[in-house]
């Protein structure tokens, strides 16, 4: 039986444990440009098997919320570069999160004050954070527009250029695509937010065709082996929904399993919120054991609200990564507490979103005594 703080190979990447730090929106990217605060943030948590960065755009037009960070411009490849270093310094390893937000935008966020896009013209019930009066602020999302299958090769070209650039130039150690909590790929797998009638829409394989032609363009260019890609398949996050999750994922994962990632990453239940949701019931089990039929060797990680007995008992089930979120936030140091039995710092949510070092750089570790 492995521990927590066994060793782990996923796909090319060796992890020193099974402790993974979630990926956290933090917003103190200002221009979504990394800063030397960001670098030191994540230097502190280098003792994670594995660092998921925040989510981080792979275009302009993908952004959604203020003072986020990009991976599409050189100044933002350039801080990327000194935050992958200082979490080599200490050792660790860390991939980047990649990002499009689709509807869950807002007009002033976009490229020449466009509207978002999305699978179809439905507006997300759900807020996005602007800057008012430099003040982090909650606003409804803008109407978007449906784009035109003519726009979706670009989009998937735009994910393609990302990971190289992250791997290539930025010096992540691989990336994590972004399928979840209902941005642009889970627009498009889920029928609540598509409703188009080409290609990319009605059946399941179309619904999931978008997400597999960007995840094929990654491992094309990076290779599976430094990939993998985050699920949600019942949240309710940004207003996402499907009416018959199952077959859907089983499907996307099925698919997955043929390009040999280094992982998946599934958001067990609501985001932030229980992993029981007896109004959207989810067989998980049946999702991997569809996965690992299907010949996906890929580790299985699983993420939202565990602590170390909730995350021995996921190892005990099979998975093989467990990603810790809020926790990693106010611990730094989470790996070595959780393995002594010490108490845990708690977050802060005033700091979660915005700001400077607090809340953020300046979480304790425990002593030495
Ligand atoms: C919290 C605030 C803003 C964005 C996600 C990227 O839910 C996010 C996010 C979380 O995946």
């Amino acid at each position: 039986m492995s521990s927590l703080f066994d060793t782990v190979q996923a796909g090319d990447l060796l992890l020193a444990n099974r402790i993974v730090m979630a990926p956290l929106t933090r917003n103190r990217a200002p221009d979504a440009i990394p800063t030397p605060l960001m670098a030191e943030y994540y230097a502190q948590r280098a003792t994670a098997g594995l660092l998921i960065t925040e989510a981080t755009a792979i275009s302009h037009q993908g952004q959604g919320y203020a003072d986020v960070p990009g991976l599409y411009g050189t100044e933002q490849l350039d801080g990327w570069k000194h935050v992958t270093q200082a979490v080599h310094d200490e050792g660790g390893k860390i991939v980047v999160q990649l990002w499009h937000v689709g509807r869950v935008s807002h007009c002033e966020l976009q490229p020449d004050g466009g509207q978002p896009v999305a699978p179809s013209a439905i507006t997300a019930k759900t807020k996005t954070v602007l800057i008012r009066d430099g003040v982090p602020t909650f606003v409804a999302t803008s109407e978007p527009r449906a784009l035109d299958a003519g726009e979706l090769p670009e989009i998937v070209h735009t994910y393609r250029a990302a990971a190289l650039n992250a791997v290539d130039t930025a010096g992540f150690d691989g990336v994590e695509i972004h399928g979840a909590n209902g941005y642009l790929l889970d627009q498009f797998l889920k029928n609540g937010s598509n409703q188009r009638t080409d290609d990319y829409g009605g059946p399941i394989r179309n619904r999931a065709r978008l997400m597999l032609e960007a995840t094929r363009a990654i491992v094309d260019a990076i290779g599976g082996g430094r990939t993998g890609i985050r699920l949600s398949p019942v949240t309710p996050a940004n207003d996402a929904f499907d009416s018959d999750p199952q077959p859907l994922f089983e499907y996307v994962v099925k698919q997955l399993a043929k390009l040999n990632l280094a992982y998946v990453h599934l958001i067990v239940g609501a985001t932030g919120g229980p992993r029981e949701m007896p109004e959207r019931p989810f067989d998980y089990a049946a999702l991997k054991a569809a996965y690992r039929a299907a010949g996906g060797k890929g580790a299985w990680m699983v993420n939202n609200g565990y602590d170390k007995a909730t995350a021995e008992q996921a190892l005990k089930d099979g998975a093989d990564l467990v990603a810790f979120g809020k926790p990693f936030i106010a611990n730094p140091d989470l790996v070595r507490r959780l393995r002594l039995d010490a108490p845990l710092n708690e977050p802060d949510k005033a700091t979660f979103y915005g700001g400077g070092a607090e809340g953020y750089t300046d979480y304790p570790v425990l002593s030495n005594e």
